[in-house]
């Protein structure tokens, strides 16, 4: 340092002039480069991985030191996970020194995602949410934000981001789709102005599903059913016992039958069919005379009239009548046509033929 001193009291005199007697700027900048940068100051990693620290400026020759090495080591600025925990890291050369912390963490992988409902039946437009919870809830190797929701047809239902689901006016269809990470769940949604009542009415190979005509859908009148005269003549709260006060007018008997039939009234049952092919219809009525009805199916009339052959009395209830429908796999809606009603409703059995 004398002899660095006595060249530049030496050049300022050689040069004629103190004003080029300014070493303190360049003493400055000599300090500023004796510092050490390191890309990161906070890592999180998981045991037994490993994470790629990198000092600057690169030509020094750092020593690298972990706190604690059984929680993480450190080496040529690659650090290690060993145990959960914290330590820190220090890049030292000389007096220059900066420091990492590093928190080592065991890993909880996600194993899966339940989505609040298996299925979606929602008004046309109307509003629902659908949250996720996910298993084990302290999984911890999928970032919060890798996550997507998405909608295969948004003419009938979109979502958005935070899982709330948007009906559209149109009824139908759809599937909507929830991923995190590399877990896809698929949420079907129906658009409805019709529900199903109590519980959903699954066709199956399995078994067959005993309908009861008095469980005809939500939704009330000329939607979900259609009765020419005012109120129940059968009394009893059979439906509003279920919370449905949209049916006053629906004739049901003793809590068991759909009675005082009128032709030109009808009732629309929500079906999902779980395994698309060919059903018969037994249909369980009390008649002392023969009557006409028909099935129609998303609108369509697909039986045309079938004979509802008399069953011996109006509450002497057989299975006297049967119809085979085919069926494709989803979700449609029944809807029983009474064209010429002579008799009482108890069930409709479905039984697949196939
Ligand atoms: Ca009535």
């Amino acid at each position: 340092m004398k002899n660095y001193l006595s060249f530049v009291l030496v050049a300022a005199i050689m040069s004629g002039g103190v004003g080029t007697l300014t070493s303190c700027d360049s003493y400055e900048r000599t300090d500023v480069t004796e510092e050490i940068y390191v890309d990161q100051s906070e890592v999180s990693l998981f045991v037994g991985d490993s994470l790629q620290l990198t000092a600057s400026p690169l030509e020094r020759d750092i020593r690298w030191e972990s706190g604690d090495e059984s929680v993480a080591t450190v080496s040529h600025g690659l650090v290690i996970g060993h145990h959960a925990g914290t330590t820190t890291v220090t890049a030292t050369d000389g007096a220059a020194t900066f420091s990492v912390a590093v928190t080592v963490k065991d890993e909880i992988k996600l194993t899966d995602v339940i989505p609040s409902v298996s299925l979606l039946d929602m008004d046309p437009d109307s509003r629902s949410l659908i949250t996720v919870t996910p298993v084990p809830s302290d999984a911890n190797n999928v970032d919060r934000d890798d996550c997507a929701w998405w909608s295969d047809d948004e003419s009938i239902a979109r979502v958005e981001m935070s899982g709330t689901v948007y009906s559209m006016q149109k009824e139908g269809g759809t599937m909507l789709h929830y991923r995190r990470g590399t877990i896809i769940k698929n949420i079907p949604v129906y658009v409805s102005s019709t529900h199903p009542f109590p519980t959903q009415h699954i066709l199956s190979k399995d078994q067959p599903l005993t309908l009861k005509f008095i469980d005809f859908d939500l939704g009330g009148k000329n939607k979900a059913w259609y009765d020419t005269t005012a109120g129940n003549r059968g009394g009893g709260t059979y439906r509003s016992g279920y919370g449905d006060t949209g049916s006053a007018d629906v004739d049901i008997v003793n809590r068991r039958y759909i009675g005082y039939t009128a032709s030109g009234e009808w009732l629309t049952y929500t079906i999902d069919v779980a395994d698309a092919g060919n059903y018969r219809v037994d249909t369980s009525l009390g008649a002392v005379m023969d009557g006409l009805f028909h099935i129609e199916i998303d609108g369509a009339d697909v039986t045309g009239p079938i004979v509802a052959v008399a069953s011996g009395g109006n509450t002497t209830f057989a299975y006297t009548t049967s119809t085979v429908l085919n069926l494709t796999a989803g979700r449609h809606k029944l809807r029983f046509v009474m064209d010429k009603a002579t008799y009482n409703l108890l069930n409709m059995l479905f039984t697949a033929t196939d």
